[in-house]
C-alpha cells in the first residue's frame, strides 16, 4: 500500500511539473498598422502586447483556456480599427520554466477554423495537395506542423500540430469596425 502511495504521488509530481497544454494565438497587425481592439472572451485573457514598445495596439495576443486530449471547440473575439490584413498566428503556450534558457516545446493541435467578420481559407487543413505544394493551402509553416490522412482530425483527415516558436499562419483581411470572431477546435498532443 505504502509502495503504490508512493508511486501515486511521483506520478502526480511529475503530471504538475509539466506545463498545462493551453491556447495561444496572435493576431498581428504591425506590418500593415491595423490597430486591434480585444474583445472579452472568456475564458481566454485577449489583450495587447505589452511587451511591445511600440504599435502595441497592432498586436492581440489570445492565451489561456483548459486543453485536453478531445477536441474542444473555443473562440475568441476582437475589431480592427482599420481595414487591411493580419496574420493568424496559431501556437502553443509560452512555458520557460525555471532555469531553462530556451522555451520548451508544448505542442497543441487545431482544426476546423471559421471566422465570422472575415475569411479563413482552407479551414480544415484538406483543400490542396500538400504533398507536392509543400504545405496547407492558404497557411504558412513547418512541414513538422502538418498531420495529413490521420484519423483523429477534428473534421476530414488532416490538422497542424504546433508550439510556441513552431506557428501556423494566415494573413486575413480584416474591416475597420467590422468584429471578427475566430472559432476553432483544439486539443492537446503529446509529441516528440
Ligand atoms: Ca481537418
Amino acid at each position: 500500500m505504502k509502495k503504490m502511495l508512493t508511486l501515486v504521488l511521483s506520478v502526480a509530481a511529475v503530471c504538475c511539473m509539466a506545463q498545462q497544454a493551453e491556447v495561444r494565438i496572435d493576431v498581428d497587425g504591425l506590418k500593415s498598422g491595423v490597430a486591434l481592439t480585444p474583445v472579452k472572451s472568456p475564458p481566454f485573457y485577449v489583450g495587447n502586447a505589452s511587451w511591445l514598445s511600440d504599435k502595441k495596439e497592432c498586436y492581440l495576443i489570445v492565451s489561456g483556456g483548459k486543453i485536453t486530449k478531445d477536441w474542444t471547440e473555443m473562440e475568441f473575439s476582437f475589431v480592427p480599427e482599420n481595414d487591411g490584413t493580419v496574420s493568424l498566428v496559431l501556437r502553443g503556450p509560452w512555458y520557460k520554466p525555471g532555469t531553462e534558457v530556451n522555451n520548451l516545446p508544448v505542442w497543441v493541435a487545431y482544426d476546423d477554423l471559421t471566422a465570422v467578420g472575415a475569411e479563413i481559407k482552407n479551414p480544415g487543413f484538406e483543400e490542396g495537395n500538400p504533398a507536392s505544394s509543400g504545405f496547407f493551402d492558404g497557411w504558412g509553416g513547418d512541414p513538422s506542423n502538418m498531420v495529413v490522412g490521420k484519423d483523429d482530425s477534428k473534421s476530414g483527415k488532416n490538422y497542424v500540430k504546433v508550439w510556441h516558436n513552431v506557428p501556423v499562419r494566415q494573413e486575413i483581411t480584416v474591416k475597420k469596425g467590422q468584429q471578427v470572431t475566430i472559432k476553432f477546435s483544439i486539443k492537446a498532443i503529446a509529441v516528440e
